[in-house]
């Protein structure tokens, strides 16, 4: 595989196992040289920590994004997660459009909500501006409930695979091209993920534990991310970053004093052999 340089673009919650504190290392396990924009800083992550700290990092991009031009940095991929605010959008589009590489990836994880609800924060208005990044990418990597407030489909939790199939084509009608939808259960103990991609759907089903672990979206994203950049299909890199994140919720189960993320340092090794 030849040396990739990807550019990640998510928060940096100093503490809590999420965003840029998992991409970074992932990626970098994967073999990957990673260059990071935090969108935000926080104390911590916003999912069950209170009185945290937040600082919006909004203003600072376009001048980061015209040194980039000035220097002439290009990135082979750009992966985006969580943003502070809906004016990083616009900002986001166009460090895309003056450092991605001719055939460069854009990777979107719209990271904005789960379980039914939106992150702490956010609102209708954010959700909107984010259709923009949808219709962008290359690949979109939302779980059903982000879904759902991109398509304005209801959020269910007992579904059929009519109703992934309409979320999919939801997507799809907003502009999206190849879409990974993470969290896609039909039967008890299973869940798995559906990958639509040139015109193809495949489905990976794997274990589902009982315990689920905030950070387990990033965790995936970055794998699935680090694998697709190894050269692997979008089905392959689904079903590597599945597993892996089945191995550090498993690395977790057991130690109720960790309930702020998934222990994924332990088990990166095992991902390393999958990737590469
Ligand atoms: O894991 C998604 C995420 C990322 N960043 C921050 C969050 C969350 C989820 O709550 O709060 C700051």
């Amino acid at each position: 595989m030849s040396y990739k340089r990807i550019l990640s673009i998510q928060d940096v919650s100093c503490v809590g196992q999420c965003s840029m504190t998992v991409a970074l290392p992932i990626l970098s396990a994967c073999g990957i040289e990673t260059a990071i924009l935090p969108s935000a800083v926080l104390s911590t992550h916003t999912a069950g920590f209170t009185g945290f700290t937040v600082r919006d990092l909004a203003g600072d991009m376009p001048a980061i994004n015209e040194h980039w031009v000035k220097e002439g940095i290009k990135f082979d991929a750009i992966y985006t997660g969580y943003l502070g605010s809906k004016q990083q959008v616009d900002y986001v589009l166009n460090i895309c459009k003056t450092t991605l590489n001719e055939r460069g990836l854009f990777i979107v994880d719209p990271a904005m909500a789960d379980n039914g609800k939106l992150y702490y924060g956010f609102d209708m208005e954010y959700v909107n501006e984010n259709k923009k990044l949808v219709k962008a990418c290359d690949y979109l990597l939302p779980n059903i409930t982000e879904a759902c407030f991109l398509t304005g489909i209801e959020y269910k939790e007992v579904y059929d695979r009519e109703y992934i199939d309409n979320l999919v084509l939801a997507l799809r009608n907003l502009g999206a091209k190849n879409i990974v939808l993470t969290g896609v259960s039909f039967r008890e103990g299973k869940t798995g993920i559906m990958v639509y991609e040139n015109d193809n759907y495949n489905y990976y089903e794997h274990e589902k534990r009982e315990k689920s672990c905030h950070g387990t979206g990033d965790i995936y994203s970055s794998a699935f991310v680090g694998a697709l950049l190894n050269g692997k299909s979008a089905i392959q890199s689904a079903k590597i970053a599945g597993d892996y994140v089945v191995k550090c919720i498993k690395a977790t189960e057991g130690d109720s004093d960790h309930w702020y993320g998934a222990k994924f340092e332990p088990v990166l090794g095992e991902l390393i052999k999958e990737v590469r």
